[in-house]
């Protein structure tokens, strides 16, 4: 949704309701994100007329805006945030990846009750961290309607540019209406399943027994492996900075400056591959938290998850392409020396279906390079049992689950260029201790019903996880669904373990199809907490309370 795009007044909309042509106004009209510095913030949530996709529809907005302004903090300032509801029902803001005390964490039911129709909350916490992190509505599905801006902290990466790139995935859809789709059957939206055409093409290659035995294996497990995303450009319109294909957004530079790009995912499901054909992308900083800096020519930005990029162009434009993992639209963005160059778009990666490596299962013949971990002692760490539950929430086991930190994921793995992995990312100078116990979180799902779960309870049967307030506590996910999840533990920080001893401290976790992923989290902060998936539609039940006992 352009800025031009935005209709005040109902009265105003109920003109344009009957002449839409009359929302189209000049690109020239696109004002940059808006911006607000200080230590103290007025925000009012509202309902507001947008034009984005094919018609009007009621946008959730901070200050009239979509995305929501960019709050730019310092470090060590204690903030205030004023926060309003304008709209007729509860609402909330969520500040994603800061650390902060638990009752400012902006979860309804959690934190605090939410934010009343007509009610003014105030946020106030001191700023302990530096980096990109950004902040979303943490209640229904207000996400997907445009409850989402990005945070900048100061900090000494140095760069002549520095630009906030937000991805966010549109849909002029009713999310409730989305929801309702998956619910009644999980493949609404995807298009690119199996034909007997493709069977077809099938016994070419392998031959019709072999066609028909990797047919068989599929259906017996009552999956798809051609369901990568859930929700696809089918309904949706993907964005940067709520920039459109038809509007891209731009960003200008001079030749030979360092250009500064805090790629951010903000949306709501989907995952995307980014890249700028002709350039290296050096990553500084993954979620906020400066790493080994490691240079690659794509990277995937799973929902949630931030990295911050140095780019170093010469020529006179540049084309930011990022596509949806499915492949099945793609949104891209200008990197320019001036509003009249553009760069071409660059052909969508083919299109891959999930091996068996994805459910666990690495019989397909896949090879691999599979991470051997060198963690020290690792079998020492007593265990805490959790509650499970095998049943209409638990329908596939990924029996053969392997960490593999360092696979590129599906639709990557033959990518003859540097692909960005978590084993290539590392956060020096960090305090490592060694843990004091673990617990194990299965990532479970009915894909036929559309349902979600950890240990295979949804939330609504689940009680809260326990935490012990100064414990390192190991945390192990074994992913036995298809589909990747970007896992968010809350409140505290989320150290990934990489190979030799090293740690890459993150505050979302994607745990890729049928993978294994330890992290360490220091329990530094009491309270009430959530740890939860990521994706919109999943968060319904693959979602726990944490509770810190001191
Ligand atoms: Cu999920």
């Amino acid at each position: 949704m352009q800025r031009r795009d935005f209709l005040r007044s109902s009265a105003l909309f109920s003109l344009i309701a009957v002449t839409p042509a009359l929302a189209k106004k000049d690109i020239a009209d696109h004002q940059p994100t808006q911006v607000l510095e200080g230590d103290e913030f007025d925000l009012h949530i509202k309902k507001t007329w947008v034009h984005f996709g094919d018609k009007p529809v009621i946008a959730t907005t901070v200050n009239d805006m979509l995305p929501a302004p960019t709050l730019k903090w310092k470090k060590g300032d204690i903030v205030t945030i004023h926060v309003t509801n304008h709209l007729d029902e509860p609402t909330s803001l969520h500040w994603h990846g800061i650390i902060l005390p638990y009752t400012m964490d902006g979860v309804p039911g959690v934190s605090y009750p939410g934010i009343m129709p007509g009610e003014r909350f105030t946020y106030r916490f001191k700023v302990e961290q530096n980096g990109t992190y950004w902040y979303h509505s943490h209640s229904g599905f207000q996400e997907q309607t445009g409850l989402h801006g990005a945070i900048v902290i100061d900090d000494d990466i140095d760069a002549d540019r520095d630009y906030v790139v937000g991805f966010h995935d549109w849909s002029d859809e009713d999310p409730d209406s989305i929801y309702r789709k998956l619910k009644l059957q999980s493949g609404y939206y995807n298009f690119q399943k199996r034909t007997v055409f493709d069977f077809a093409k099938e016994v070419q290659q392998f031959g019709f027994a072999k066609a028909l035995q990797r047919r068989a294996m599929w259906n017996k497990m009552r999956m798809d492996d051609r369901d990568l995303a859930d929700v696809t450009a089918y309904t949706y319109t993907y964005c940067i900075n709520e920039h459109t294909n038809k509007n891209p957004a731009y960003f200008f530079f001079k030749p030979g400056e360092k250009v500064r790009l805090r790629l951010i995912n903000q949306s709501a499901m989907t995952y995307f591959d980014v890249r700028i054909p002709g350039l290296k992308m050096k990553v500084v900083a993954a979620d906020g938290v400066p790493v080994e800096p490691v240079e690659v020519d794509d990277l995937r930005i799973a929902v949630a998850e931030s990295y911050d990029v140095l780019v170093c162009p010469t020529q006179e434009a540049y084309t930011i392409f990022a596509q949806s993992i499915d492949r099945y639209g793609y949104v891209y963005g200008i990197l320019s020396t001036s509003p009249q160059k553009r760069a071409p778009i660059p052909k969508f990666y083919p299109y891959e279906p999930l091996s068996m490596v994805d459910m666990g299962m690495a019989m397909d013949g896949m090879k691999m390079n599979r991470m051997k971990k060198k963690m020290a002692h690792e079998t020492k760490i007593p265990k805490t049992p959790l509650p499970m539950k095998k049943g209409i929430a638990w329908t596939m086991e990924a029996k053969g689950a392997m960490y593999r930190l360092d696979d590129p994921g599906v639709g990557l793995r033959s990518v003859q260029r540097k692909v960005l992995t978590y084993a290539d990312l590392h956060t020096p100078n960090l305090e490592n201790r060694f843990p004091d116990r673990e617990i194990e979180l299965h990532l479970t799902g009915n894909m036929e019903r559309y349902i979600w779960a950890i240990n295979g309870i949804p939330y609504y049967e689940s009680k809260p996880l326990q935490f012990r307030y100064g414990e390192r506590l190991r945390i192990t996910f074994i992913n036995d669904t298809m589909m990747n999840h970007p896992m968010h533990l809350h409140g505290m920080w989320s150290d990934i373990e990489i190979a030799d001893g090293k740690i890459l401290r993150k505050h979302t976790v994607n745990v890729q199809p049928g993978s294994k992923l330890s992290m360490r989290v220091n329990v530094d902060a009491t309270g009430r907490w959530v740890f939860h998936c990521h994706l919109l539609y999943h968060m319904g039940g693959m979602f726990r309370e944490v509770k810190v006992l001191s």
